[in-house]
């Protein structure tokens, strides 16, 4: 019969060598490069979260506390390390956020001893997600996350609608958090990103507007407002800027990702586009860019996802998704893209700021149809033939 003691040290050796692991890139298509491991999965959660350590109250070593997943990440570079905002599933459904580091941005990332203890605002909320972290030019990191509440006015017996609103946070030490009043709009928002610098003096965001809590319905895709007072702030107006459109990966929603990266040519964009099919939604992500002077107004949209599920990405808890709301731009230029996988892992993939860029300005656009797809084919083949046939 294996001890108590036994047991926990076998616990403790298998949990640090996941965290230790090194991760290892791997060439995919000159945009970027995949890892070979997630970053952060449930079984990256300490031990001291999962189990009762005493053995007089859990003689079998039982694990008490259940992490289903961890993915949907913010991320921001905070006193020369990587930190991520995870989004972390327990086994009862309910996500929190918990922050963890690495050293070096793909691996080696370990959770704080506790996780984000956020203060609550209104009626409490059933469950928040999918923070996004903006470093404001005010000077404080913001946390813009999704605040889902049981919906009031559901008929008896409906147990799953839900209202969806975002929620504002701000801290200067990512340990006291400062919780702002939710956004008030017209409608359902999910998806909401703080802009990092101020438009015309007033802060701005990028929307969801959505009809219901799945359905954007007459959303028409990422929306931009301005806010007169973060501390209060409201949606007045509201302008799309990144639309939907009918047959593209971005056919039933849109949402805008992590807050932009400034670059000499523009703000780039990566945000996830879903469409129906057959099985279900399928999300990927997909990139966009806007211009300096006018953060709303698009200059390059590569046809198509930037990023789809491959592998082991395609399987989880809502398959055939990867969603991504982080990634941290080093002073050198070399760009950490956190992404998640249905809803179960969260990877990362790297580039650079002008491989990404690059990538925008140098791929064509949709052409809405079959026919300017085979187009933009018979186009680049001419190119390279006459290269190779010299
Ligand atoms: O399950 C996939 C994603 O669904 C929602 O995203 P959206 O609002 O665009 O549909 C969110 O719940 C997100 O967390 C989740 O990953």
């Amino acid at each position: 019969m294996t001890s108590f003691e036994e047991k926990l040290s076998a616990l403790e050796t298998t949990h640090e060598a996941l965290l230790q692991k090194k991760n290892e890139p791997y060439y995919v298509n000159g945009v970027y490069e995949r890892y070979r491991n997630p970053v952060l999965t449930a079984e990256h959660a300490p031990i001291f979260w999962r189990y009762d350590l005493n053995p007089e109250t859990n003689p079998f070593l039982e694990e008490r506390f259940g992490i289903h997943a961890v993915f949907n990440s913010g991320a921001v570079k905070w006193k020369g390390k990587y930190l991520l905002c995870a989004r972390v599933e327990a086994a009862d459904r309910k996500s929190f956020f918990a922050l963890a580091e690495s050293p070096n941005g793909v691996d080696n990332f370990r959770f704080m001893d506790y996780p984000v203890r956020l203060p609550e605002w209104g009626e409490p909320a059933t469950n928040v997600y999918d923070m996004r972290l903006t470093a404001h030019e005010d000077g404080w990191l913001y946390g813009v996350f999704c605040v889902e509440r049981k919906d009031p006015s559901a008929p008896e017996g409906d147990l799953s609608s839900a209202v969806a609103c975002a929620g504002i946070a701000r801290t200067k030490d990512l340990v006291n958090w400062e919780r702002l009043p939710d956004l008030k709009a017209k409608c359902q928002q999910r998806n909401v990103v703080l802009f990092p610098e101020f438009v015309d003096g007033k802060y701005a965001l990028f929307t969801r507007p959505q009809d219901g809590f799945i359905d954007a319905g007459n959303g028409g895709g990422i929306g931009w407002a301005l806010i007169d007072d973060i501390t209060n702030a409201e949606v007045k107006e509201e302008t799309i800027i990144n639309r939907r459109f009918y047959h593209t990966i971005k056919e039933q929603k849109n949402g805008e990702g992590p807050a932009p990266i400034k670059t000499s040519k523009g703000w780039l964009h990566l945000a996830h586009g879903v469409r129906g099919c057959a099985s279900g939604l399928r999300y990927v992500l997909y990139m966009y860019m806007t211009a300096l002077d006018d953060p709303t107004r698009v200059i390059a949209e590569p046809a198509g996802f930037f990023m789809a599920p491959e592998g082991e990405e395609y399987v989880g808890d809502v398959a055939n998704v990867l969603f991504t709301n982080g990634w941290i731009a080093d002073p050198d230029g070399k760009v950490f893209i956190y992404y998640a996988s249905c809803d179960t892992r969260l990877h990362v993939a790297t580039s650079t700021v002008d491989r990404l860029v690059d990538y925008c300005m140098g791929t064509e656009p949709d052409g809405m149809r079959t026919g300017k797809t085979v187009e933009r084919l018979c186009s680049l083949i001419d190119r390279n033939l006459s290269i190779l046939r010299k």
